[in-house]
């Protein structure tokens, strides 16, 4: 791909965004991915499941030690995860400015969090921090056979 399109190196870079149970519960999984879709990035993998304690322990290493990190586990434990991969460039970055603050109430109009959520204990959607950790969560949810490598036709319309 990247060598029909030379000079954009950074079209494959992939994130893990997922719809909470809130945001499941409450019917936004169609406009939250039409956001990505329509910005340009590319769907690569979809998937909808009940999350185990293990898996968020996993996926969330770093907070175990918080004092909201039960209430974190009870939340996302909750009911269904739509979990999603989304590829192309800065795809990263992008989507954490499309998510907005992780706290609704500083999250900007115009973001998800800052459309759809009051409260920083249910704000609907994840988004990987950085490239790296992008990387780390997206081989904890899916496996390669599960995520989907395809040319979309709108490529050189969006990129150059
Ligand atoms: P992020 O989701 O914006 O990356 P993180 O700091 O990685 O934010 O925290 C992960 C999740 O933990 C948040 O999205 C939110 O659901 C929850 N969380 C973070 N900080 C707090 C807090 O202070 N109180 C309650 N829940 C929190
Ligand atoms: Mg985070």
């Amino acid at each position: 791909l990247c060598a029909v399109f030379p000079g954009i190196a950074g079209v494959r870079e992939r994130t893990l965004i997922a719809v909470k149970p809130d945001g499941v519960q409450r019917r936004l999984v169609g406009q939250i991915m039409q956001r990505f879709e329509q910005r340009g990035f590319k769907l690569v993998g979809l998937k909808m499941l009940k999350a185990s304690d293990d898996l968020l322990s996993q996926h969330y290493r770093d907070l175990q030690k918080k004092p909201f990190y039960p209430n974190l586990l009870r939340y996302m434990t909750s009911g269904p995860l739509v979990v999603m991969v989304w590829e192309g460039h800065n795809v990263v970055r992008t989507s954490r400015l499309m998510v907005g603050d992780t706290n609704p109430a500083e999250a900007h109009p115009g973001t998800v969090r800052g459309d759809f959520s009051i409260h920083i204990s249910r704000n609907v959607v994840h988004a990987s921090d950085s490239v790296e950790g992008a990387q780390r969560e997206i081989q904890l949810w899916f496996s390669r056979k599960d995520l989907m490598d395809w040319d979309s036709c709108d490529h050189s319309s969006t990129y150059q």
